[in-house]
């Protein structure tokens, strides 16, 4: 299951943003800090064909994707170097996949900005700041274990100059996914689970009184920043979504009249998730499951078949596939896919394509 934390200054909609996306309910408060502990909740990937998949199939169970979200309290300045209250909580993000980063655009006297203005290009500065600083910790705590040894073994000493090459790539304040490394040396940092290595997914909460960013006072700031990296980043109107998410449709329309929304917050979120891991999904369809699976993007027959059962793919022997749109075409019949040459057999490197459904043929 896909695992996304959620980060960003106190009071800048952590928590809204959480509520907004798996409806939850979490406290939501006009001061900064006090709770501890995380909010988790999983969420089911909202995916038209998968529901329309299990509408044809009605089979016993159905099992959509899932993605599971934290919350965590705000990160303060001086957090990655272990001060304040802030770095016990970077460890809970540390197994996330992805980050999802919270920036404060909007004003709310009631809520005062700690940083005593609304400035998100500078906010979005202190936090990856912090997760350089966290990460730079991590690299030199391990060096300055490695560099004690006299006659350390080779496994050793390369690891060694991987991580000095970290050290002094985050020193010149840069994040660890845009480091050039080799698929090995990516591999090899893992087990470190530096933050500046995981996707980021930058979510602006906006005011509803701000219906576009350009015409924002800090707009052009901001959108220079956001020209300049390539996360994948959103808007969303933290606190008007979450008020609507128990209105119908229509009434919810009314509320967002003239605002660029045109997919509930939860929906556009989970896509940037996915689109920012390269991720993929595919589906297994039977009288008794059907079940939505996620893959990333690249992955092969085998990988599919090992992200059902380690089983299957040890004892893979072709995987049968057709597209979903091809399946809807003709009459949702593999029979009719078979006839019209769209229902195929392929082998363990045919590289699986988002909406495949796939039967795998195993045998151990
Ligand atoms: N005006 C306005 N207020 C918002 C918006 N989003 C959140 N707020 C308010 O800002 C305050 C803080 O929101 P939270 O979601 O609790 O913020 P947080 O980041 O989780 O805060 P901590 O957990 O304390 O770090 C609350 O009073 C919210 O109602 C928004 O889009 N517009
Ligand atoms: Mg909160």
């Amino acid at each position: 299951m896909l695992h996304c934390g959620i980060v960003g200054l106190p009071l800048s909609g952590k928590s809204t943003v959480f509520n907004v996306i798996t409806g939850a309910g979490a406290e939501v408060k006009t001061y900064a800090g006090g709770k501890a502990d995380p909010n988790r909740a999983v969420v089911d990937v909202p995916d038209p064909r998968f529901n329309r998949l299990a509408e044809v199939h009605r089979p016993k169970k159905t099992t959509p994707a899932r993605v599971e979200f934290v919350d965590l309290a705000g990160l303060s300045r001086g957090a990655g170097k272990g001060e304040g209250p802030g770095n016990a909580f970077l460890s809970f993000v540390a197994d996330a996949d992805a980050l999802i980063h919270v920036i404060r655009c909007f004003d709310n006297a009631a809520a005062p900005h700690p940083e005593g203005s609304v400035d998100p290009a500078r906010d979005w500065d202190i936090i990856n700041t912090e997760l350089i600083f966290r990460d730079l910790a991590v690299a030199e705590n391990r060096l300055s274990k490695l560099s004690g040894k006299k006659n350390p073994p080779p496994g050793e000493k390369a690891e060694q100059a991987l991580l000095e090459r970290c050290r002094d790539w985050l020193l010149e304040e840069r994040f660890l996914k845009d480091l050039e490394l080799t698929a090995p040396e990516r591999r090899s940092l893992r087990g470190f689970t530096f933050l500046t290595e995981k996707p980021q997914i930058i979510v602006l909460n906006m005011d509803e009184s701000t219906a576009d960013l350009a015409s924002a006072p800090f707009g052009a700031a901001l959108k220079k920043r956001l020209d300049s990296v390539r996360d994948e980043a959103m808007t969303l109107y933290g606190r008007l979504e979450m008020d609507i998410l128990d209105l119908t449709d229509e009434e919810a329309a009314e509320f967002t009249q003239g605002l660029p929304i045109d997919r509930p917050g939860r929906e556009r979120l989970i896509s940037s998730a996915y689109s920012a891991l390269g991720l993929i999904s595919f589906f297994t369809c039977g009288p008794d499951e059907v079940r939505a699976w996620t893959l990333h993007d690249g992955g092969t027959a085998v990988d599919a078949a090992g992200a059902i059962h380690s089983d299957l793919a040890r004892g893979f022997i072709r995987a049968q596939v057709v597209s979903c749109s091809d399946y809807e075409k003709f009459g949702d019949s593999y029979a009719n896919c078979r006839d019209e040459g769209v229902l195929r057999v392929e082998g363990r490197d045919y590289r699986v394509r988002d909406g495949d459904i796939i039967e795998i043929r195993f045998n151990v």
